[in-house]
Formats: structure tokens, sequence, C-alpha cells
């Protein structure tokens, strides 16, 4: 695009932004949207991570798509018309990044965003942009803002400070600033005072700026839409005196209205550093007083105090509007731009219902809580596993002795050797090639009604055999007559004659720490009645650490007897088993992993293959 040298930037401008920005580009779009602008300013991201895609946006009401390049050089390829970058690379990658876009000559300004940029890097692309006649804005900057045209990133501020400070249409005054911040409030104070902003920069705060307060005054000097200059210079440095040349010389020649800040330095005993890294005066010439003084010795016109600023710029805009330089144009109103949501939604505009629930955890916070227990007294008070399963399955803390259990439940499951069907599955899936996540997944999803996945259905038939009344030995005909086994029943080796010592260690441990443990007492009736028939028909493990968690949520006093029902009605037993057995399936996953074990091939002799009952091969529709 042919602009003139003065206009880097008007209403076709389009830019990269370089970096993952999706609030800024979403602020820069709603600008242009404001301005009444057909295309977006932003052309396309470039970011060379995470490979090409495409990121979606609002334009107004509607929605629009930006792609995100890898490369400039992609980007350049595909954009000949962008001619802007605002690089919004931290202080460790701008120097390589912007190296990389002067490589294309298409590329006439570049904005810096990054603060904390090494100086040396500063002064090497400072030397190169010059070398390649590019614009240079920052580091350490916002920007800047062309009203009616295009905003660099996040400068003006929020949309609606945009909007009250008439940026979406072009003014008469021309401004060049360090702060982005006061860069804000001229805004304001120049839509309250003037028509309004023409072109405001910000050149930041570093002491060495890619550009500096002459080269946008010169600018805006030669453009001849700019009618009125304003200087916002601080203390610190010797910029301004250049301007004071250029106005001494006559070579800048229209109305300039300057202030430098930082007039209160005097009044500290030593020098003061302020916010900006260049802002502290190393001479007298670098006070804001010698500079205030020296602007209105050249010429300039300077307020009196910052405060009078205002005032001064109102009586020389109205000078300039009567003497018929500055044309003032109709209002127009700017389109409506909807509120973005979370601001909105800050501002207590709109409601809208939660589609989820939650009620065991919150992360929003300083600290994470557990059922309203902070972590650090999760710590401090040593809850350990098992206090931190009763706060996250029963939100509330339950007595040692209970929490204790738990601990035992997860301890006793964790393993039963590699031949059961869990740890199997999980064998088989890790040697195929699978990760730790799908060979764990393989084996929990093997936990069934037969495998370690019989406490819940234990827990029912055992409470409501016994609450409905029925003697151990009703229990268990009523049961062989409706044809069903009964859960937490039976093991495939263990038996009276080879007893399992994890139901008795959990049996050992209730009788001697529970108030009351009456089903697992009915529930070992039960078993006397099932081991008359066959010797391996025992309580179970699942069995008899179900039993055992209905005995503890309906007498430890912490649950009333609905949420014990629920408890269990809700399938909450199971997860003890799955919680404890993941502890071993990881430990069969890694063994295998260690011992690089290889795929493994059931041996065919191992199964028995017969399609004897198939006499023909079946045919199904017609033959023709
Ligand atoms: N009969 C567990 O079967 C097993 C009966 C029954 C009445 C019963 C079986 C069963 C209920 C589910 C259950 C959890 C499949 C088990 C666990 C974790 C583990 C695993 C590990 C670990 C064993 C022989 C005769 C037949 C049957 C009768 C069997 N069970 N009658 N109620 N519950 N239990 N699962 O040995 O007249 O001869 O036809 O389903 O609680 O999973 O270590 O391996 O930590 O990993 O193959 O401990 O009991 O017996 O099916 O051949 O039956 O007894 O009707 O009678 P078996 P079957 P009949 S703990």
């Amino acid at each position: 695009p042919q602009r003139p040298w003065f206009r880097p930037f008007d209403a076709q401008t389009r830019s990269f932004v370089y970096g993952l920005q999706p609030r800024a580009i979403q602020g820069m779009l709603d600008f242009d949207y404001s301005c009444g602008r057909d295309t977006p300013s932003v052309a396309a991201m470039i970011y060379p991570f995470g490979g090409h895609h495409i990121q979606k946006f609002y334009w107004g009401t509607k929605e629009t798509l930006l792609p995100v390049y890898t490369s400039v050089a992609e980007a350049c390829k595909k954009h000949p018309e962008v001619d802007v970058v605002v690089n919004f690379a931290s202080s460790r990658s701008v120097y390589s990044s912007t190296l990389e876009i002067f490589e294309f000559p298409q590329i006439k300004s570049i904005a810096l965003i990054a603060e904390g940029v090494p100086e040396r890097h500063a002064r090497e692309i400072l030397h190169l942009a010059k070398k390649k006649g590019v614009l240079i804005i920052g580091p350490a900057t916002v920007g800047g803002i062309k009203p009616g045209c295009f905003r660099i990133g996040n400068s003006g501020g929020m949309m609606d400070n945009i909007i009250s400070s008439k940026l979406y249409r072009p003014g008469s005054v021309g401004y060049v600033s360090k702060s982005g911040g006061m860069s804000n409030e001229l805004n304001n104070i120049l839509s309250l005072t003037t028509n309004g902003t023409y072109e405001g920069i910000a050149i930041g705060g570093d002491r060495y700026p890619g550009s500096t307060f002459i080269d946008h005054l010169l600018r805006y000097e030669a453009d001849p839409d700019c009618k009125l200059l304003v200087l916002l210079g601080e203390v610190g440095g010797i910029e301004e005196y250049r301007v004071i040349e250029a106005v001494k010389k006559g070579i800048i020649k229209k109305p300039i209205i300057a202030w430098s800040i930082g007039t209160c330095a005097k009044m500290f005993a030593t020098e003061v550093q302020f916010g900006h890294a260049g802002s502290m005066a190393n001479s007298d010439m670098e006070t804001a007083d010698a500079k205030n003084a020296a602007m209105r010795a050249a010429g300039f016109i300077v307020p009196d105090t910052f405060e009078d600023l205002p005032e001064v710029l109102k009586q020389t805009y109205e000078r300039l509007v009567s003497s018929g330089v500055i044309k003032p144009q109709p209002e127009r109103e700017p389109p409506v731009i909807p509120m973005d949501y979370k601001w909105a939604q800050e501002l207590g505009l709109i409601r809208k219902p939660a589609a989820f629930i939650s009620t065991i955890s919150d992360e929003r916070g300083q600290e994470l809580l557990y059922a309203g227990m902070r972590i650090s007294d999760v710590f401090k008070e040593d809850i350990g596993v098992g206090g931190v399963v009763s706060l996250l399955w029963f939100k509330r803390r339950l007595p040692p002795w209970a929490t204790k259990f738990i601990e035992m439940v997860l301890m006793l499951t964790a393993d039963h050797g590699p031949a059961v069907s869990g740890a199997m599955n999980t064998i088989v899936a890790t040697r195929a090639g699978k990760d730790l996540i799908s060979s764990l997944a393989s084996g929990l999803l093997t936990i069934g009604s037969r495998f370690g996945g019989a406490l819940d259905e234990a827990a029912s038939m055992f409470s409501n055999a016994r609450d409905t009344g029925l003697t151990p030995r009703e229990f268990v005909d009523s049961c062989r007559k409706a044809n069903k086994l009964i859960s937490g029943i039976g093991h495939k080796i263990k038996s009276v004659n080879n007893p399992d010592l994890r139901v008795e260690l959990v049996k050992e441990y209730v009788r001697k720490h529970f108030p009351s443990h009456s089903l697992l007492d009915y529930a070992l009736a039960v078993e006397k009645v099932t081991t008359s028939k066959k010797d391996t028909l025992i309580l179970n493990v699942d069995g008899c650490i179900a039993v055992c968690f209905v005995d503890l949520l309906r007498d430890s006093g912490a649950f009333t007897p609905e949420e014990a029902d629920e408890y269990i009605k809700i399938g909450t037993l199971n997860g003890l088993f799955v919680l404890g057995r993941s502890i071993g399936f990881i430990g069969h996953h890694l063994d295998q992993k260690r011992l690089r074990a290889p795929l493994y091939r059931h041996p065919a002799d191992d199964i028995f293959i017969n399609m004897a009952d198939i006499s023909q091969p079946r045919v199904l529709g017609k033959m023709q």
C-alpha cells in the first residue's frame, strides 16, 4: 500500500499481531468496528508454536476467523497488503522476532510492546530500523492510536473509554507522550477540550525508544490533517531539546502545546527514579522544570501547571477554529459494540444460570479448599488420605477410626497379584504398547460384579435382608430360589481352609474400633450357611468391606439414616476398590515397562476353537 511517509496508519492499514494475544486482538477489532472499517485491521497472528491454525473473534455482533501462522515469511506471503506488525513477543524473544520481521520489506512499522528489553538489543533494533527505513514504536509501550483508523494493541484502554474519548473518529490534535497511561488521560482531555485526537503515540519509557518525540512531531507537522501538536514529556533524557531545536529552526511551525511531567522531583532531597527506566534527571537540563522553561522560551505553549493544560488546550483549539484552521465536523454516533460478557457480568448487568454445580472443592481463591478445608490445614491437621477421601466423597470430617478404616481398605485392596482379571488386562494392554493411563483404564474397566465390583450390591443385599428380618438361612434360600448369586460371597481360590487374611484383618479392626458391627455379624452368619454347602463360599474381601462400610455409615453418628442409604444407592462403595486397586494396576504397568515385556499373544492351543455348530456357511438374503 502507498501511504505518504508521515502517515504510517490509515483506515486501510492491516497488521499482523506477533504472539497469541486474543484479548488485545479483540480490542483492536472492536475499535475497527466502532470506526466503521470494512475489514479488520488485524489480518493474522504469528505464533511459532502449536502449528498453523485458526482463531475466532467477534466482528461487531457477528464472528470472524483469523489465521495463525507459524512464521513471518508465511504470513507475509499470504497477506502482501500488511505493513504493520504489533509485536507482543516477550523481552527474551522480542530481539530475534524483530530481526525476523526486518527480513520482509513490506513491513514498514513495528510496535514493540515488551518491557525490560535489554538496552543493547533495543539499540541494535533501532540501528537496523533506521537502515531499513522501518518505524519502530516502543519498546515498553502500549503503542498508539489513530482515531477512526487503527489501534495498536491495547492503546486507548477499554471500549467504553474509546467511545467516551471519541476515538472512533479523527480529531485534529496529534500528540506524543512516553506513557500509555498518560495517553489515555490525554485522549480524555482532548475529547473534552478540542475536537479530539488525530493521532497519539506513546513512545515508551525506556532509555532507547525506537522512535522519539521528534520523529512523530515531524510527521504531524507534515500531515495536513493534523492541526495542533501536543508534547507530553517527562523528567529524564534530552529528547524534548530536539523538538525545541526544530521549533527554533522553524521546522515545526504548527502550534505546539507542551508539558514535561515530573516537576515534583525538586521536592525530594535526592534524584528520583520515576516509573520509567528513562525517567530520572542526570543533569539540570534533564529536569522537568528546565525543560518546561526551555520549551516556553522557544515559543511552545506551556501551561503553568499540568492542571492548567486543559484550559490552554481549549483556548488554543478555539483560536484555531475561529481562524478557520480547524473546521469541526458534525458528530456521528458510533455503532453499538456489544459489551464483553465478562465485563458486563462484573458490572452486574447480566446474569446467567450456571451449567454445572459443584459442592466439594474450590480452587478459585488464594488457597485450594477441600469441602471448605484449606489444603494447608489438611496437612497441619495430618488428616491423611482417609481424611481427604472423607472430605471429597462425603463432604465432612469423619472420626479417626473411620478415616483409618478407609486407609486400611485402600491398602488391603491395592493389589492381589498378577493373575486377577483386572491386573491381567492391565498387563496385556501394557504389553500391547499402551501408555499408563490406557493400561490403568483397561484394568479398571474390568472391575465388575464378579471381580472387585461387588461391594455396592453386597451392601444392598445384606442390609435389605437384615432390615426385612430374614434369618441368614432364609436369605440364602431366597437367593437360591431367585437363582441369584449373593454378592460378596465366594472366591476363586480362598476358602474356609485357606482363609483370606485380608478379610481377617478387616474383621479384627472393625471388632476393635467400630462402635457397632451388626451387619458384619449378620454377614458372618450368612457365611456359616454358605460355607456349610461349599467351603469356597466365604464372605470375600468385597463383601466384608461392604458390610463393614454399611456399619460405618449407619453407626458412626456422622450420617443420617437417609444419607447412609443414599451413599449405598449411588454406588459409593465400589469406589473404594477402584481407588485402592488403581495403585496395584499402575504398579503392574510399571513392572511390565521395566521388564520391557513384549507383545502378548495367547497360545492358540489354550483356546478351544470349535465351529462345529456352523454346518453350512450362512447366506444372508437371496442368492442369485
Ligand atoms: N456360588 C467370586 O466363583 C466368584 C456364589 C454361589 C451363592 C454366591 C463367585 C461370585 C459373587 C460376586 C463376588 C467378588 C466368581 C469376589 C474379588 C476380588 C479379589 C479377586 C481375586 C481380588 C467365584 C461354584 C458353586 C456354584 C455356584 C455357587 C458361587 N458363588 N452361590 N452365592 N455368591 N461371587 N465377587 O469360584 O451348585 O456348584 O452350581 O460370583 O462377590 O473379586 O483375588 O481373585 O482381590 O482381586 O468360579 O479377591 O463366587 O465359583 O461360579 O464355579 O460356583 O458355588 O452357584 O454352585 P467360582 P462358581 P453349583 S472377590
